[in-house]
């Protein structure tokens, strides 16, 4: 059983407002149609989510201002979260997309309609999304927080982050000509602060995936969307990227 995250970095121009990378997605779908324990799907928000989102003051507390930005923030992710589900029937998945800004209830996300579709066999498909956290205040769910919830629920064997790097570098790799890709890690590095990214970047993301380790039984990795044939490597010596144990 495998879970996945497209991240908004590999399937969108993260620093150009709504601007997808429709091959990447074709790409990466087209890896994905041929394996069969992939169970659940996750995409980020890229240049979809996180510009309009800082733009209008979101996450935060609900204002005339923040309450617009969060139906153009959603009606953005969804139309991000189309191309992906067009890709996926196209190259003959049987996916559904399930918002969590739609799941939460007193508090918490019910994902009861994930495991649902899972059951019924279809591939549910979630993304970072807008949702209400409590009467004052709007929160965004990250997709990195979806994947650590989906590994506590399902306990997959693989959980998969796809980025527009190789993997976990000691830096940056586009600011650091000469960061090293780091193959195999348990402790944090120094993570620059990312500024586009209302969800906290890679910082974050290494977090959760710290956080999900527990829950994964192989290993979480994280992969170049570029090249997402690589997932097909997993395991083997000629593997590329990071693998989080
Ligand atoms: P989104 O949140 O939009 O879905 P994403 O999941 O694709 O995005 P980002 O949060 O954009 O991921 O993180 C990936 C980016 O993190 C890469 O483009 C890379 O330049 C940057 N980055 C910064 N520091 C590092 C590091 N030490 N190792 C790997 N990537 C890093
Ligand atoms: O891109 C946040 O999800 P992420 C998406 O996975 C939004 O961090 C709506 C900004």
């Amino acid at each position: 059983m495998i879970i996945l995250k497209m991240g908004g970095s590999v399937i969108t121009d993260k620093s150009t407002y709504r601007t997808a990378k429709p091959d990447a997605i074709r790409k990466i779908v087209g890896v994905l149609s041929g394996l069969n324990d992939i169970v659940c799907i996750v995409h980020g928000g890229g240049s979809f989510g996180h510009i309009k989102a800082r733009e209008y003051g979101l996450p935060g507390p609900k204002t005339e201002m923040s309450s617009m930005g969060y139906s153009i923030v959603h009606r953005d992710m969804e139309e991000l979260d189309l191309m992906v589900i067009n890709s996926m029937i196209e190259l003959g998945m049987r996916p559904v997309s399930v918002p969590v800004s739609s799941l939460r209830y007193e508090g918490r996300f019910d994902y009861t309609p994930i495991l649902r579709y899972i059951d019924a066999g279809f591939v549910p498909v979630s993304y970072g999304d807008v949702y209400i956290k409590d009467e004052h205040s709007y929160g965004i769910y990250s997709g990195d927080d979806i994947m650590a919830d989906m590994a506590e629920l399902l306990r997959p064997d693989m959980a998969i982050f796809l980025t527009d790097v190789d993997g976990i570098y000691d830096r940056d790799p586009k600011r650091n000509r000469d960061a090293v890709l780091l193959r195999e890690i348990s402790t944090s590095p120094e993570f620059d602060q990312v500024q586009n990214d209302v969800t906290g970047g890679i910082g974050k993301k290494f977090e959760s995936m710290m956080r999900m380790k527990k829950n994964v039984k192989r290993g979480v990795y994280l992969i170049n969307g570029n090249h997402p044939e690589r997932i097909r490597d997993i395991g083997s010596g000629s593997f590329i990227g990071t693998v989080i144990r």
